[in-house]
């Protein structure tokens, strides 16, 4: 049994930790549990960390449960959240749950021969359970000062605290939910484990005081901290939002820029947490990186782990290439032109679009025009002054007036890349 709690405590992946865990832990085989509830159909960076947790936890010899909160996520967990939520609809939660599934298999393994991870969702156990059953059995255990002492609650009940935005009684039951989850797997699954983001602490500990009143019996808690930027901004969300597990929301192509471009010394941290490479290897490519920072050695190693671990191999290696056109002044049109048609999309997804006509082009047309019809440029005088300049490229290679565009500058068959200057970028889309 390698140690576990020791592998997170150098990652930088411990928060808080029950007395008597990591004794536990090296004793014994154990079984835990991480809780996600399906609020959305993806997971995203966020969750990564718990996920990771998971499997570290089963490289480490012991048998991981994921838990999809079928039941829990009907309700809305108020932890670390300032406001009432709304509530899901049932088909949406059908939906999510099977989508965070699929996704979660992809990183646990659940054929493992001495440590195979399960997989539970709790409206399983939920579904039987009677109002009055849980208030008589459940409810009696745990008093309402000790819920209300909860930090989720207090902020949300404490008139002079900002978040005192008050609170359901749906919303204030969840943690007797997430309690009685854990007592369940303990009961069923011998789960003596919850594992979890700092924000679950509350929750964790219902359960465990749950498990001590009704069982007689002992189980333990572990967090890991909530991941932080060292400019102070939110983990994980770029302009356009939500970094994405899923390539329906994040492409390959975004996620690796996501990695490649976060600072020095949030890369020293990031590449302890998301990688699985062990100390040495990267107490070396930090002191690499140190010595010449230009190079941007850890955020590559860095992308290019996480990449090959959440999309493929396969993934990465587009992405790679793309990156490579994009910021490698020499890559001309022949490597754009390489790019299969969703990577090219990729990468200019979001720059500002037009049009041509097919048979214009055949025809041939001159690149002033060009620049005007197709929507880019906005005048006549513009483009000349383009030109005259020199700062328009076609297909990433500079072009003169007397450019003509014909069919032979097609990228996949129906697009042609527009560009002035550095990074105003233009798509044209040919119809
Ligand atoms: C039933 C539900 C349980 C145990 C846990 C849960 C879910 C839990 C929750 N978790 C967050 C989520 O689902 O809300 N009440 O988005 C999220 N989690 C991973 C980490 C977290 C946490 O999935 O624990 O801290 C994020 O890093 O916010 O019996």
């Amino acid at each position: 049994m390698s140690k576990f709690v020791e592998e997170l405590k150098w990652r930088g992946l411990l928060h808080d930790i029950m007395p008597g865990t990591e004794k536990l832990l090296d004793q014994k085989q154990v079984s835990g549990y991480i809780g996600f509830d399906p609020t959305a159909d993806s997971l995203h960076i966020g969750n990564l960390v718990p996920i990771l947790i998971l499997m570290h936890f089963q490289r480490a010899g012991h048998k991981p449960i994921a838990l999809v909160g079928g039941a829990t996520g009907m309700i809305g967990d108020p932890s670390g959240k300032s406001k009432e939520r709304n509530l899901l609809d049932e088909k949406t939660l059908n939906h999510n749950i099977t989508a965070i599934k699929k996704q979660l298999a992809q990183f646990i393994d659940f054929e493992a021969k001495d440590n195979p991870a399960v997989l539970v969702n709790n409206y399983d156990w939920f579904k039987d359970v009677s109002l009055i059953e849980f208030v008589r059995n459940i409810g009696k255990h745990i008093s309402v000062n000790y819920m209300m002492a909860k930090d989720s609650v207090k902020k949300r009940l404490n008139p002079e605290h900002d978040d005192s935005t008050g609170m359901s009684f749906t919303e204030f039951t969840y943690q007797l939910f997430q309690g009685y989850d854990f007592l369940h797997l303990y009961r069923h699954n011998n789960c003596q484990l919850q594992m979890g983001g700092s924000d679950q602490w509350g929750n964790m500990t219902t359960g465990t005081e749950l498990i001590r009143r009704v069982e007689g019996g002992k189980a333990y808690a572990l967090t890991v901290p909530l991941i932080t930027k060292s400019d102070g901004g939110k983990f994980g969300k770029t302009e356009q939002g939500n970094v994405w597990l899923s390539s329906k929301y994040t492409s390959p192509y975004k996620f690796y820029q996501f990695w490649i471009n976060v600072s020095d010394e949030d890369a020293e941290k990031y590449i302890k947490i998301f990688t699985f490479l062990d100390k040495e290897t990267i107490e070396k490519l930090i002191f690499e990186h140190r010595e010449t920072p230009h190079l941007r050695l850890l955020q590559k190693k860095l992308a290019e782990e996480v990449t090959k671990m959440v999309h493929s191999e396969d993934a990465l290696q587009k992405a790679q290439e793309a990156s490579q056109i994009l910021f490698n002044k020499k890559a001309g049109s022949e490597a754009l032109k390489q790019l299969d048609e969703q990577t090219f999309l990729d990468v200019f997804e979001g720059v500002p679009q037009g049009e041509l006509h097919l048979e214009d082009l055949q025809k041939g047309i001159d690149i002033g025009s060009a620049l005007i019809e197709s929507g880019f440029l906005s005048s006549g005088n513009e483009a000349r002054r383009a030109l005259k300049e020199n700062s328009v490229s076609v297909n990433k290679e500079k072009v003169n007036s007397d450019k003509i565009l014909t069919p032979e500058d097609l990228i996949s068959g129906k697009y042609i890349l527009l560009q002035r200057g550095k990074k105003k970028y233009f798509l044209v889309h040919i119809k």
